[in-house]
């Protein structure tokens, strides 16, 4: 995976986290230096790691915490929010079908240019345009051998001479004789063969004059970390129609310096290059690639439906005390299922936050619409003391409440196995080995203190998840 140790230093920093039993400013504290640490591995720039942190210490001391959301997910959401604004914003190279596009690659040799440019003709390719490829390298030797085989690899049209001497008459000849032949995407490549940053943008101004490009990429090797921020710095002052490609992002322990160093220049990075085959280029969508880089799999989703739920299902204090101290009544079980229906499998939910180890069977977490509404109407064929206290609940009963609500013994028998699962289940938490994050974690906020307390000593032991 790209970004490898980067992305393995986060993680274990989150999933220290979310092992602790008890989120205090010290833990966030230590989370923050956790997250400086790795940051800095990845020769991302002091001044930036330290904004950043420290805007994560303060919006996790300071923010509140959306209802429904447990403090350490919300610690959680923070830093995947903040890293996806050290990793830039959002942009992406958008084609008109029908229309061309002229793309002119541009960057220091070796950058990994010409390679990109047979990576970037394959994904559109790909996407259904038609696109053709323009060498207009007349100093490398190879250069036309070079980006033609590429081409072939590709499958895609190809203009180049090798015997032109003259780039700039080359570049114009090869996208005139690519219009004429209706392509929707005509990649120029280029040589960057100058060592400073002024004499590209001079090279590269001449070029642009003369073939009109709508877009100029600037094509950086990430390996050179922060360092890269110069290049995106110069190519910013001098083109307003740029945008950044960062190469070799597989294999480099310095890709977030380079990245985060782009982006600090507001130059919008639209593709990452992750690996030598031409298959291995990627359009780069920060929050995306910020939710791969802490193996977080879909968090965004998550987050969504957390908030989500919580919005709708409010769970109300008062309610939460007299389910801790045993009063558990239909009504609650039923919110409960009600609101683990909304939030879609357990499972996968444990699968999203990393560090949360409790194995709940999945069926008797989802319970189905259907099953739901029949739930409901059981409900509304019993006495407000039945509701109270299923205890009551005998032979007899159950058959009234089945003939009553036209479900079956069956149904009714199933709502109070539920309702004997949700209190085993309550019992299990507070003994404290109950899930950390979600509705039920939001009950155990709520116990009652001498509970509590023997709950986050267990907890602390660290053995708990
Ligand atoms: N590992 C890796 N190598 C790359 C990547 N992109 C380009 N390269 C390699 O970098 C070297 C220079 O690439 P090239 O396209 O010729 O650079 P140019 O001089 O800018 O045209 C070649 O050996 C490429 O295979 C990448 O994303 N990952
Ligand atoms: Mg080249």
């Amino acid at each position: 995976m790209v970004l490898d140790r980067l992305g393995r230093t986060l993680h274990s920093a989150l999933r220290k986290l979310t092992r602790t039993a008890h989120v205090d400013e010290r833990v966030v504290k230590e989370l923050v230096r956790d997250i400086q640490r790795a940051l800095l591995q990845a020769d991302v720039n002091v001044e930036l790691v330290l904004e950043m942190t420290k805007r994560i210490e303060k919006r996790a001391l300071e923010e509140k915490i959306p209802p429904g959301m447990a403090r350490k997910e919300h610690i959680i959401k923070i830093v995947y929010e903040e890293l996806s604004t050290l990793m830039g914003r959002p942009a992406q190279l958008q084609l008109k079908p029908g229309e061309f596009t002229i793309l002119l690659m541009v960057g220091l040799q070796g950058s990994g240019k010409t390679t990109s440019v047979a990576k970037l003709a394959s994904h559109f390719k790909k996407r259904g345009f038609k696109v053709g490829i323009v060498c207009a390298d007349t100093f490398r030797p190879g250069a036309y051998e070079q980006l033609s085989q590429l081409g072939q690899q590709v499958d895609t049209r190809f203009f180049g001479d090798p015997k032109a001497k003259d780039s700039i008459k080359l570049a114009k000849k090869g996208v005139e004789q690519f219009k004429k032949e209706h392509l929707e995407l005509i990649v120029v490549d280029t040589a960057g063969r100058h060592r400073k940053e002024e004499a590209l943008m001079e090279e590269m101004r001449q070029i642009a004059k003369s073939i009109g490009p709508d877009e100029i990429m600037l094509v950086v090797d990430g390996t050179i970390g922060q360092q890269a921020k110069e290049q995106a710095a110069a190519f910013k002052t001098a083109t307003d129609i740029g945008s950044i490609l960062i190469t070799k992002l597989d294999g480099t322990a310095k890709g977030g310096g380079a990245l985060s160093a782009v982006a600090a220049t507001d130059a919008p990075i639209k593709f990452i290059g992750v690996g030598e085959h031409l298959d291995d280029l990627e359009p780069f969508v920060p929050e995306r690639f910020v939710a791969r880089l802490l193996g977080m799999g879909d968090i965004e989703t998550l987050l969504k439906r957390i908030e989500e739920t919580a919005r709708a299902e409010e769970v109300k204090p008062a309610d939460m005390k007299a389910i801790l101290a045993g009063k558990l009544t239909l009504q609650d079980v039923y919110s409960q299922l009600e609101m683990m229906g909304k939030m879609g499998p357990f499972k996968k939910l444990m699968q999203m936050i990393p560090g949360l180890g409790v194995t709940i069977p999945e069926e008797q977490m989802r319970v189905g619409e259907e099953k739901l509404k029949r739930f409901k109407v059981i409900m509304q064929s019993m006495t407000p003391e039945e509701l109270e206290n299923p205890k009551l609940l005998n032979a007899s009963r159950i058959r009234r409440i089945a003939r009553g609500s036209g479900t079956s013994e069956t149904d009714v028998k199933e709502l109070l196995k539920q309702y004997e699962f949700m209190k085993k289940m309550i019992k299990k938490m507070i003994k404290g080995r109950g899930p950390k994050f979600g509705p039920f974690a939001k009950l155990m906020k709520q116990l009652p203190k001498g509970i509590s307390n023997n709950v986050e000593t267990k907890g602390a032991s660290g053995k708990s998840s």
